[in-house]
């Protein structure tokens, strides 16, 4: 018999249908998981990430052994460094003929596993992830010759590749490929925000919860509320209940922002596809057979699918396709260092605190907090874009670099000059005001724009206008903004940018304008 293979099975490749598996044989081949130093330390990752990722692995172990896989698990109390010390723990144990693994989601592992074939002597097999919907190859085609790589495009040309939300003449539902407009409606708390299922508590998962908290005790990541699903039959149990009580108002209260709940009407389903418990093809069927059934609006699932088969393939291909440059990008040169207060939330910003409180409790913000007021204060007051980043991937359950940066770099601090957005989100805080009701609770007021009471948004949005008016000038979706800004007196704008100026080193350093 030939040798075995060893596969490597990454943190976030716990898929039955990861390629590397799909081929491997039960019975010869050996499987490895790790759980490391290096992965678990590289930055300050919420300790419901370390929870999530752990918990899951261990349990996706048990499935391969109950397949009949020899199956070597390293936890992290064996203190192993790095993924290759833990491939030659196992290479020690046995003959192999070959390390076969997943290409993997970040820039950075995929450099280290490219080099581990020469430090262990035996060849590294990195197979394509088939587990997206788009090959990287297929991306670049798409790309390749394209002066705009804007996501609508692609989106059209996936929904047309995986018959999504098509009629029978190959146009969209409804007639329209895009419902966001109707996606858009401010919270006013008018309706109740349905209660979602308890996981229950296994032990393997309440084992991981007690190691985590003693390993990573200065990691963000209040435990006591950990609630996810870290296998994927309770995945798709949270998918089953998203789709039958959320789906059909998550649509209409997508760019919300309530004080009343973290999670709203969203799925929090991105952790689960991001890890490999939830297919993200399947999750798009069965939303658009929610839809034919009757059970939701167009505009819901359609939304909800764009997210999946539009953007999150999209972000991925923008990712490798300009990776490593990418993660150096800083179009405005944006150098402030992070506030402390972004590891505490203590800000007198209501929605800023909110969104940054329940990202470092839960792990989990939704999509209007983490573009709208975490990443466009982050844009405004000019915050380093590569601080900014790491604290993205270190706090969001779902963060892994391949979605983590160009979300943040590229959508939220326009870092990149406009490879994936076609404007800054810069918004003032009628914007945040419009979308939900933070501001009632707030001490500013976004209908002021100086003063001690004024909400910082607003002067800050306007000294971003008119620190980059020169660059914006040349985009056309900016004009009536600086048309605006133009049209207020000399005085009038140096009022408002002397004012965002003296007021943010204390906003900055001690949470108080
Ligand atoms: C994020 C993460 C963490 C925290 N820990 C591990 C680990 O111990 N072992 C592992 O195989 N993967 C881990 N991961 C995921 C990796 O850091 C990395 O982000 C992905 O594998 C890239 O796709």
């Amino acid at each position: 018999m030939s040798q075995p293979r060893l596969i490597l099975v990454l943190g976030d490749q716990l898929s039955d249908n990861n390629p590397v598996l799909r081929g491997a044989v039960a019975g010869k081949d050996h499987v490895l998981l790790a759980e490391v130093a290096e992965e678990a330390n590289y930055v300050r990752h919420n300790r419901h990430k370390l929870v999530l990722i752990f918990a899951a692995m261990r349990r996706f172990a048990g499935s391969l052994r109950e397949q009949g896989f020899t199956v070597h698990y390293l936890s992290y109390a064996q203190a192993i460094d790095s993924l290759s010390s833990a491939v030659e723990t196992v290479l020690a144990t046995a003959e192999f003929a070959a390390v076969d693994v997943c290409e993997p989601g970040e820039y950075r592992v995929l450099e280290s596993l490219q080099a581990m074939g020469e430090s262990i002597g035996l060849p590294v097999n990195i197979h394509p992830d088939t587990r997206f919907l788009c090959q990287l190859d297929e991306f670049a085609e798409w790309a390749s010759g394209r002066k705009q790589l804007r996501m609508e495009y692609f989106y059209r040309l996936m929904r047309q590749r995986y018959q999504l939300l098509l009629q029978d003449d190959g146009e969209p539902e409804g007639g329209r490929w895009n419902y966001d407009r109707e996606n858009r409606k401010g919270w006013r708390a008018a309706e109740a925000v349905p209660e979602r299922p308890v996981v229950a508590m296994d032990e393997i998962t309440a084992a991981v919860i007690a190691e985590v908290m003693e390993a990573f005790p200065d990691n963000p990541g209040d435990l006591s509320q950990f609630c996810y699903a870290t296998d994927a039959a309770t995945a798709q149990q949270q998918l089953d209940w998203f789709c039958e009580h959320a789906l059909a108002r998550f649509g209409t209260w997508q760019d919300g922002l309530a004080e009343e709940s973290p999670w709203m009407f969203h799925s929090i389903i991105s952790m689960y596809m991001n890890i490999g418990l939830l297919d993200p093809l399947q999750v798009c069927q069965q939303v658009e057979a929610q839809w034919r059934a009757g059970k939701c609006e167009l505009a819901a699932a359609e939304g909800f699918i764009r997210q999946v088969l539009g953007w999150r393939e999209y972000v991925r291909g923008i990712y490798w396709l300009h990776m490593p440059a990418y993660g150096k990008l800083n179009h405005f040169d944006a150098h402030t260092p992070l506030p402390d207060w972004f590891w505490t939330g203590e800000t007198d910003m209501r929605c800023l605190s909110r969104a940054l409180k329940q990202s470092l409790e839960l792990g989990y913000a939704h999509h209007i907090q983490r573009l709208m007021v975490i990443g466009n204060f982050a844009l405004l007051a000019g915050l380093d874009v590569e601080e900014v980043c790491e604290w993205y991937l270190a706090v969001y359950t779902d963060a892994f670099e391949w979605v983590e940066l160009p979300n943040t770099a590229g959508m939220a601090l326009f870092a990149d000059g406009g490879i994936m957005a076609s404007k800054p989100y810069a918004a003032s805080g009628s914007y945040l005001k419009r979308q939900g009701n933070h501001c009632a609770a707030c001490r500013y007021d976004p209908a002021q724009v100086t003063g001690s009471a004024a909400c910082p948004y607003n002067a800050l949005y306007w000294r971003f206008i008119d620190r980059h008016r020169a660059g914006l000038e040349k985009n056309g979706r900016m004009g009536l903004v600086l048309a605006n800004w133009k049209r207020r007196s000399p005085e009038d704008r140096d009022a408002i940018v002397q004012f965002a100026e003296s007021s943010l080193p204390n906003l900055l350093a001690t949470d108080t304008a």
